[in-house]
């Protein structure tokens, strides 16, 4: 989005340097945090003549849940580091935009109250498998219940990758009153992001338990290849997110932009393939349904919306983007989302 790049600079100017240069940094010399951005220009688009297409409909069905559109609110940690709300603010202003608020297990806020807070909109959470099975099986007991639709279970971060901006400052203390909690009622007054402490040991045969427990759709977040995505679905996933952790955890590794098709042509007929990583602008969103994903997420963009507007922040930037796909699709001659397909590439 155009003022993506504003918004980061408002950002910066209210949050601490340690505080900014977590939610920014990535891995290494942040090679594929750059690149993420940059794949996403390099996919060209053919534009159609305005009359063609003279409305689009974003809206689409995601897992049983209405959209109004295909971007969703990916798992960002620690939010009340960025703002009091944290994600509350996050969890309302995707119930205001008709999407999916996605909350991190390394949240500020207790999957209750994000679902108390976010109604009835659609929520997802996303899952760190804890060392021992029986505290996050008591965790995803929890999430139905409390309203919640589906399980995003993380598999590419078994530890924080090595990410040079962000550990230099080492752990961050939180505001008065404020921790990361652990959805099982205890508080962790300090944000350690460099420390593991997930079961590096996560193995495909986990997904069946997760899923049990749970009773909900799982998915696999942090797919990169074709041979992840065919394992993902013959452990049961109920569906697979293509994504390198924003360029947080191996540099050097490919954009998503560019192993996207690979994993579309592997699984999208079977279930839903959704993406992110450096996904900043509408046309972005666009090309990223082109080559075959059926929804994006989005997570520094509504980072910096949060840090300097709090729910009404998160929701500027989710309507701006809306507004830009619907553009965007209409400047591509698609109607719907249904509707965008390869004649929209170049
Ligand atoms: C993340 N991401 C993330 N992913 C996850 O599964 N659980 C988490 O707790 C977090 N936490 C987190 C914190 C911060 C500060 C960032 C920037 C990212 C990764 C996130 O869900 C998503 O994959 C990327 O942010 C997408 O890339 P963009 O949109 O930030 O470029
Ligand atoms: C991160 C973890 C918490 O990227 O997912 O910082």
């Amino acid at each position: 989005m155009a003022s993506d790049a504003a918004r980061e600079e408002t950002a910066r100017g209210v949050l601490t340097p340690a505080v900014y240069d977590y939610f920014a940094g990535g891995a290494g010399d942040e090679r594929t945090l750059r690149d993420n951005v940059a794949a996403w220009l390099r996919v060209p688009l053919r534009s159609r003549a305005g009359a063609s297409c003279p409305e689009a409909d974003t809206s689409v069905e995601l897992l049983g849940s209405h959209l109004a559109a295909p971007i969703l609110l990916a798992p960002v940690a620690a939010q009340r580091l960025l703002h009091p709300d944290g994600e509350l603010a996050s969890a309302r202003a995707a119930a205001a935009a008709g999407t999916v608020f996605c909350l991190s297990t390394r949240a500020t806020a207790d999957l209750a109250d994000v679902a108390a807070a976010g109604g009835s909109g659609p929520l997802w959470f996303q899952l760190y498998v804890r060392p021992e099975r029986d505290g996050t099986e008591r965790v995803l007991r929890r999430l139905g219940p409390a309203g919640y639709r589906a399980v995003v279970v993380t598999a590419d971060l078994p530890m924080p990758g090595e990410r040079d901006r962000e550990f230099r400052h080492g752990p961050i203390p939180m505001p008065e009153g404020v921790g990361i909690v652990d959805h099982l009622g205890s508080l962790e007054p300090w944000f350690k992001p460099s420390v593991g402490g997930w079961r590096a040991t996560l193995q495909w045969s986990d997904l069946g338990w997760i899923a049990e427990a749970a009773g909900l759709p799982v998915l696999v977040k942090g797919v990169m290849t074709a041979e992840d995505a065919s394992l993902a679905l013959s452990h049961g996933a109920a569906g697979v997110v293509v994504s390198n952790h924003g360029g947080r955890q191996l540099d050097g590794c490919l954009p998503t932009a560019v192993v996207l098709p690979e994993i579309v042509e592997a699984v999208a007929a079977s279930v839903p393939v959704l993406v992110d990583g450096g996904i900043r602008t509408g046309a972005d969103v666009l090309r990223a349904l082109a080559l075959g994903a059926d929804a994006v997420l989005i997570g520094r963009p509504y980072a910096w919306g949060l840090a300097g507007g709090g729910q009404a922040g998160v929701e500027e930037v989710l309507t701006e983007l809306v507004e830009e796909l619907a553009e965007a699709m209409k400047a591509a001659g698609s109607a719907s989302v249904g509707a965008v397909g390869s004649a929209v590439l170049a």
